[in-house]
């Protein structure tokens, strides 16, 4: 449904944002080649980490992130092939080129050489977060992998609602990228409000969040930060199951 000029259903505020496709606006980035970018959360709104659509033409190609920044990229729709030294399968390390569609997602730790290249008109999920390193903990390998290989489980009990965690909770990571499904009526058991920030999209259905005291009707393809504390909650509603892919920051001492 078209809104009436002048309307979106857009709303920024100091501990969320709620940004619907209808207000991006894209943009290129240095280095990358055939790439057009929507950056939806950066510092600049008072997040500690960057969320970006991107949209690659064929052949379009990637350039790295800025130093010690690590780089979690999802396949929305289309094919990349991703060259890195050392990409990591159940075979061992991988040396070259490896191809990844719909669903596919990698995480690059921070200063790993790689480059990106889609092999048709493709749309990604960027997340990029500075990492903190820990004195005595080694830095994260690279993984990478395919949403529907990765097994779900109910969350806090509740098998409506089932949680995949696409990356390892160990204590070198900094950084958690998680996909969420609920069937229909299925909801978050409490308000959050927690230390970690999130970065979200919309991947599937509809379903209504509570962001500190406004509550958005939402749907795929809308984004969404919740700052620090920002209190947080989500039912689905619809006659599909609901879904979201979101980024937490984890396993770091805030006075680090
Ligand atoms: O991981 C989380 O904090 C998650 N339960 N939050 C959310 O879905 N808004
Ligand atoms: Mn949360």
């Amino acid at each position: 449904m078209q809104l009436p000029f002048g309307h979106t259903r857009s709303r920024i505020s100091t501990h969320y944002a709620f940004i619907t496709p209808d207000t991006h606006v894209w943009s290129t980035l240095p280095g990358w080649t055939g790439s057009n970018f929507a950056v939806h959360i950066s510092p600049h709104m008072g997040s500690r980490f960057t969320q970006a659509t991107i949209k690659m033409a064929p052949e379009g190609r990637s350039a790295m992130p800025l130093p010690g920044v690590q780089r979690f990229v999802y396949v929305l729709s289309g094919a990349i092939e991703v060259e890195s030294i050392g990409l990591k399968s159940d075979e061992g390390p991988l040396i070259g080129k490896h191809r990844f569609e719909s669903g596919g997602f990698i995480f690059f730790p921070a200063d790993h050489a790689h480059a990106i290249r889609a092999r048709e008109e493709s749309v990604l999920v960027l997340f990029e977060k500075p990492y903190e390193p820990v004195d005595g903990i080694d830095y994260p390998e690279l993984v990478s992998g395919q949403a529907s290989d990765i097994a779900s489980s109910a969350f806090m009990g509740d098998e409506a609602a089932q949680l995949k965690l696409l990356l390892p909770n160990i204590p070198s990571m900094d950084m958690a990228v998680n996909l969420f499904t609920y069937q229909p009526g299925a909801a978050l058991p409490q308000v959050e409000i927690h230390v970690m920030e999130h970065g979200l999209i919309m991947t599937g259905g509809t379903g209504v969040y509570r962001l500190g005291d406004d509550w958005f009707p939402v749907q795929t393809g809308d984004i969404i930060w919740m700052a620090s504390y920002c209190p947080q909650w989500f039912v689905a509603m619809g006659k599909q199951p609901a879904s979201y892919l979101y980024y937490k920051d984890i396993n770091r001492d805030p006075l680090s």
